[in-house]
């Protein structure tokens, strides 16, 4: 598609994309489900509401600013399908871009056209900014032809993949910086692409993940994410590996909490503040343990049921973990701040978990 003379759809959008904010640019050809991403993450889309999106016929990057708390704080870009920005514009649109997804339809074999496009979009980007991370949305690895095996998925990632690198190869990308995600909307893939999209454009992840790993093995939990309750983005987590089944359950206990919240909580403006809490117990001798830490941001530990017999010793770490937090966000992340142990007795530091409206507990069968 050529280039359209004016690049953003208005003033606000061009002044969003200038300032200091990190920048996400969506690109990919038409249908190839930008939108539908946005949508669904940010705006709470149902994903079956996505079937009558409207294309972008503004032929402008639309820009939206998302700011919920202190850690997410990005915009957000969604180009009309095919846009690749003309010379007189790249330098404006690139040397903003913090990462630049790239939506690849895997409904869309052979994907030669899409692969043709993310070459030509990840080459002329690279030129202007060596700095942006270039992230590659394998998309709708769902329906029929991926749900029978995960054979399908592997062979059309793979051939996404291999051909994608032998184009920039050949263009003189040597060592480009692309990371690749199969995604789809209609489970958690595209929340825990999306996650690491956003962790790679905050600087205090390192400082975050430390002290998540403090915290874990003070308390001896299994796994503890810290996530953005609005978006269901998470932020960090501790070092150890991400099992995909218990990071569902974690993002799945956010929705709980606020429908809960919602029904029965309190008529205050906000349904998720400062008492929120959640205990699911699930039945493998798992429970996972929800906290508020900031506005908007939520602990969710997964607990083994023995080590949870001295609930306010958990508290206890974890309000040092807030307290952690709020240097975090204050501070530079020179030395993070050391969580220190619980007290060794019960009845001196003993923590108030009074029930609060937004407290539930619920039996889930993992
Ligand atoms: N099966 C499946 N369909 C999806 C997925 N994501 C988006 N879609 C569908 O793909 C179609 C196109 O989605 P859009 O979000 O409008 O695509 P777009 O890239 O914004 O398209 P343009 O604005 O025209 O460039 C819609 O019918 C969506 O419902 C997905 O993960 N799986
Ligand atoms: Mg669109």
């Amino acid at each position: 598609m050529a280039a359209p003379e004016r690049i953003f759809a208005d003033d606000e959008s061009r002044e969003i994309w200038l300032d200091d904010t990190p920048k996400i640019l969506m690109v990919g050809l038409p249908k190839a489900g930008k939108t539908s991403i946005i949508r669904v993450i940010f705006h709470k889309t149902s994903p079956y509401e996505t079937f009558e999106l409207a294309p972008n016929r503004s032929f402008t990057i639309d820009v939206q600013r998302v700011a919920t708390n202190n850690l997410i704080r990005f915009a957000i870009g969604d180009a009309p399908s095919g846009l690749i920005p003309d010379e007189s514009q790249e330098k404006l649109v690139y040397s903003k871009t913090s990462a630049l997804i790239v939506v690849i339809s895997a409904q869309n074999e052979p994907y030669q056209a899409e692969i043709k496009h993310a070459t030509e979009v990840i080459t002329r980007a690279w030129n202007v900014n060596k700095n942006i991370n270039f992230e590659v949305f394998i998309h709708k690895v769902d329906g029929d032809v991926f749900a029978s095996s995960d054979g399908a998925k592997i062979d059309c990632q793979r051939e996404i993949h291999t051909n994608l690198m032998e184009h920039l190869y050949e263009r003189g990308l040597k060592e480009p910086n692309v990371t690749f995600n199969a995604t789809s909307i209609y489970d958690h893939t595209v929340f825990e692409a999306f996650s690491r999209v956003v962790q790679r454009l905050i600087p205090q992840i390192p400082t975050l993940e430390q002290l998540l790993d403090l915290l874990v093995t003070t308390c001896r939990m299994e796994k503890a994410f810290l996530f953005d309750v609005v978006s269901k983005l998470f932020i960090a987590t501790d070092t150890s590996s991400v099992d995909a089944h218990v990071y569902e359950l974690c993002s799945d206990m956010i929705d709980v909490v606020i429908d809960v919240s919602c029904i029965y909580g309190s008529m205050s403006d906000s349904q998720y503040d400062a008492q929120s809490n959640c205990v699911i117990n699930l039945d493998n001798n798992i429970l996972l343990y929800l906290r508020e830490v900031d506005r908007f941001l939520a602990l969710v530990c997964v607990v083994r049921e023995e080590y949870f017999d001295r609930q306010h010793m958990l508290d206890y770490n974890i309000n040092v973990f807030k307290d952690a937090l709020l240097n975090v966000f204050k501070y530079p992340p020179k030395r993070p701040n050391a969580l220190t142990p619980g007290p060794q007795t019960d009845g001196v530091f003993h923590h108030s978990t009074s029930a609060s409206a937004s407290s539930a507990s619920a039996a889930v069968t993992s």
